[in-house]
């Protein structure tokens, strides 16, 4: 395969070599995690978090839970992608709509460069979960926009670039609390307020692919390349124990990306150590955001574990549309 990446080079990538003795798709930081449930001073927990490159080195939108257990957003910074200083307060939006309601949580934060700002999305709490929305170009002043869908959603994640010349979100309509099911839908806008074209793109799995069962959301912002949009997600099963969280991929097509073109049958990554299967909520390895380098094809997948720290996981984005499309299923 003579696979094309589509994006910015970036040579300054977090990178560890794969060990010898792996053969999985997916290889683990070895001094996991990279950012502790103790990395600000009120924090009870810091995990489904989203990076992106900014400037010589990297900025990140962190979920924190502080020791009231109150869901957060704060803003981190990095020269590395592995070092992170998270400011202790929360993120503060000035509003760029008048008569914004207020949110009463924010939680598992995206975040894109796309069309001269960074956006941010996340779960928003308002009368129940929804996507809300805002964006900064300096990651000092985050404005806020208005909500793009009402309750219930989650797992709002972003496209990198307009498609069709419209910005396109994935995300997963939901019920007001553990929500026991959950398909990904894709939508689009021509301004960011008013969305519609709603499609659905893929659901869960039966016992074909158990991992992915329950619900499946999107995880990272969409990849573009040759072989189309590579998505990261994550797939539910519930077990004798409760939820059990991986993360798998799909291939969705360039310019009508609610059409399935391959999805990975296995996982990519299980909850398998410690720190993905002891935690606030036992068994999650949950994905929000990626950086991946077109020069070398390399991939730092970001996601949290067990509900309660911040990992990385590297890998190679050929390998990887290798083993999707080497055992596929369908949406
Ligand atoms: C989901 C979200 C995630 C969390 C996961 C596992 O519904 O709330 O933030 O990581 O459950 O608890």
């Amino acid at each position: 395969m003579s696979l094309k990446i589509i994006g910015e080079k970036l040579s300054a990538l977090p990178w560890q070599d794969r060990p010898s003795q792996c053969t999985s798709p997916l290889w683990r930081y070895s001094e996991n995690p990279i950012v502790g449930r103790h990395a600000t001073p009120q924090s009870n927990s810091i995990f489904n978090s989203a990076v992106v490159p900014f400037k010589q080195g990297f900025a990140g939108v962190f979920r924190v839970d502080d020791t009231a257990r109150r869901m957060n957003i704060n803003r981190g910074m990095s020269s590395d992608g592995i070092h992170w200083q998270i400011d202790p307060e929360p993120i503060r939006f000035v509003s760029t709509v008048s008569n914004l309601p207020d949110s009463e949580y924010k939680y598992d934060p995206r975040v894109v460069w796309l069309d001269k700002h960074y956006y941010l999305f996340w779960c928003n709490g308002y009368h129940g979960p929804g996507i809300g929305a805002g964006y900064t170009d300096d990651f000092q002043t985050f404005h806020r926009q208005e909500n793009i869908f009402a309750p219930y959603n989650r797992n709002g994640v972003p496209f990198p670039r307009k498609i069709n010349g419209n910005f396109a979100i994935l995300h997963r309509p939901s019920d007001n609390g553990h929500t026991q099911f959950g398909d990904i839908f894709y939508s689009e806008s021509p301004d960011m307020t008013y969305w519609g074209k709603h499609r659905w793109v893929m659901g869960t799995r039966g016992s074909d692919s158990a991992w992915q069962s329950t619900k499946v959301g999107a995880g990272a912002v969409p990849i573009e390349t040759s072989e189309g949009w590579l998505l990261i997600y994550h797939g539910v099963l519930t077990s004798c124990n409760g939820f059990v969280y991986s993360m798998g991929a799909a291939l969705l097509d360039l310019e009508q990306p609610w059409k399935l073109r391959a999805r990975g049958r296995n996982y990519l990554l299980s909850p398998q150590t410690p720190y993905e299967c002891v935690g606030d909520v036992p068994n999650v390895a949950f994905p929000c955001a990626s950086l991946q380098d077109p020069g070398t094809g390399r991939i730092v997948i970001y996601y949290g574990g067990a509900d309660t720290c911040v990992n990385i996981a590297f890998g190679m984005i050929e390998e990887i549309i290798d083993f999707v499309k080497s055992d596929s299923i369908g949406p």
